[in-house]
């Protein structure tokens, strides 16, 4: 298996864990971008959002709304990005939600 987020699902790659469910994954990202920066991945493998069913993005963005009440986000915002492609900046070729908050953000994104 060569697909990081693979490894971390199969818990072959140790990661701070955040939430899991049946479906999905969520652990805090190794280079914070905020200060709460958490991915959220579908346990099954997709590449980007471009190859994923509709079912997986729900319960993606379901996850990102509970993981941002338990982190206290809710009353301030966050922000949830989906980087796509190369041009997207997406780094990592498995479907993941960036979940940000407990700063300002700014816009538009650099
Ligand atoms: P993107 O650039 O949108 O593909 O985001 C990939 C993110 O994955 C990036 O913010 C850094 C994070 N990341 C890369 N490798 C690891 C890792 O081994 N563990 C964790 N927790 N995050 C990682």
């Amino acid at each position: 298996m060569n697909c990081l987020f693979c490894r971390i699902i199969a818990g072959e790659i140790p990661s701070s864990k955040v939430y899991e469910d049946e479906y999905v994954l969520a652990f805090r990202d190794i280079d914070p971008q905020a200060p709460t920066h958490i991915l959220i991945i579908p346990k099954e493998h997709y590449d980007s959002v471009l190859d994923a069913p509709p079912e997986a993005i729900g319960r993606l963005t379901e996850a990102a709304k509970t993981i941002a009440e338990n982190e206290g986000l809710t009353e301030n915002g966050f922000r949830l990005v989906i980087n796509t492609g190369d041009e997207g900046g997406q780094s990592v070729k498995h479907l993941h939600v960036h979940l940000l908050g407990g700063r300002s953000m700014q816009w538009p994104p650099g």
